[in-house]
């Protein structure tokens, strides 16, 4: 039993991935369990072999007086409890693959202790990595490219395991951006050469975003970020393709895609 955690902001395609994504691996033989860790969701675009719905609601902590924000955190804590309860109801499913979707309120995930420790207990003595999903309409600009990496690296340093960074929604993406922009934004000084060229930012932001964009590169954060459309079933070939070669690497897998470059 392998881990699969989409993590990603609330829209940016989380648990379509989930569906298609699960679809996809199982059509080249491996057992797939769509795991539902959103206590919030409404609907799901598939059908989930375990839920945690099943055990707690946002709707029941929001009856004792918490705001829909207060109830989901108060619900992903309160899955602590009940991570046992998933894991065996998994064992017995036996999969190959566990893909979960999460919630979209990244600071679950980027600032809560819930988040990561509900995370941790359910994968742990399992391989697992995070699937960080970056919605195609934040990759417009510099600022929001690099904006996007940081929140990108908070859920790395927060949920300590592999992460592969990916643009979701690659189908709206320019195809200028697309085949120019982010086949390119690993390339040493590529993402401080837009920013240079950005002509609409003042000089402490541009300083502030030349810093960032460096301390990404150098810490290898950057590395691949991997195009992906539920639309273009060659990207789910792409990710797969990602996925298997860090979870078959054991306890040798990387960190991220490259380790740190200047060490
Ligand atoms: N064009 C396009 N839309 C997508 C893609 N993946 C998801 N969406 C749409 O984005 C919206 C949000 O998707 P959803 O999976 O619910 O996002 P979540 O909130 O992160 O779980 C839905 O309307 C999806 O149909 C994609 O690859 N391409
Ligand atoms: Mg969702």
């Amino acid at each position: 039993m392998k881990f699969i955690v989409i993590v990603g902001p609330a829209g940016s395609g989380k648990s379509t991935l989930t569906g298609e994504l699960a679809s996809h691996i199982e059509s080249f033989g491996p057992v797939v369990a769509r795991l539902n860790f959103d206590p919030a969701a409404e609907s799901l675009p598939y059908d989930a072999d375990v839920d945690v719905r099943k055990y707690v609601t946002v709707h029941e902590f929001m009856a004792r007086g918490l705001g829909p924000n207060g109830a989901l955190i108060a619900a992903v804590d309160s899955l602590i409890n009940y991570v046992l309860d998933i894991r065996s109801v998994l064992e017995d499913i036996k999969p190959d693959y566990v893909i979960v979707d999460t919630p979209g309120q990244m600071e679950l995930f980027a600032y809560r202790h819930g988040g990561p420790l509900v995370l941790d207990a359910l994968t742990h003595g399992y391989p697992s990595l995070t699937v960080f999903l970056v919605d195609a309409i934040f990759l417009e600009n510099p600022s929001s490219i690099i904006s996007a990496l940081t929140l990108a690296s908070s859920v790395a340093v927060r949920l300590k395991r592999p992460q592969v960074n990916v643009v979701s929604k690659a189908d709206l993406l320019l195809p200028e951006v697309l085949n120019e922009i982010i086949p390119r934004l690993g390339e040493e000084g590529f993402l401080e050469s837009m920013v240079d060229s950005d002509e609409t930012v003042d000089p402490y932001t541009r300083t502030l975003m030349l810093s960032l964009s460096t301390a990404l590169y150098k810490a290898g954060f950057i590395g691949e970020i991997i195009p992906v459309s539920v639309n273009m079933p060659n990207t789910l070939d792409a990710l797969y393709a990602k996925i298997q070669q860090i979870l078959s690497g054991g306890e040798e897998y990387k960190y991220y895609d490259v380790i740190s470059r200047d060490s």
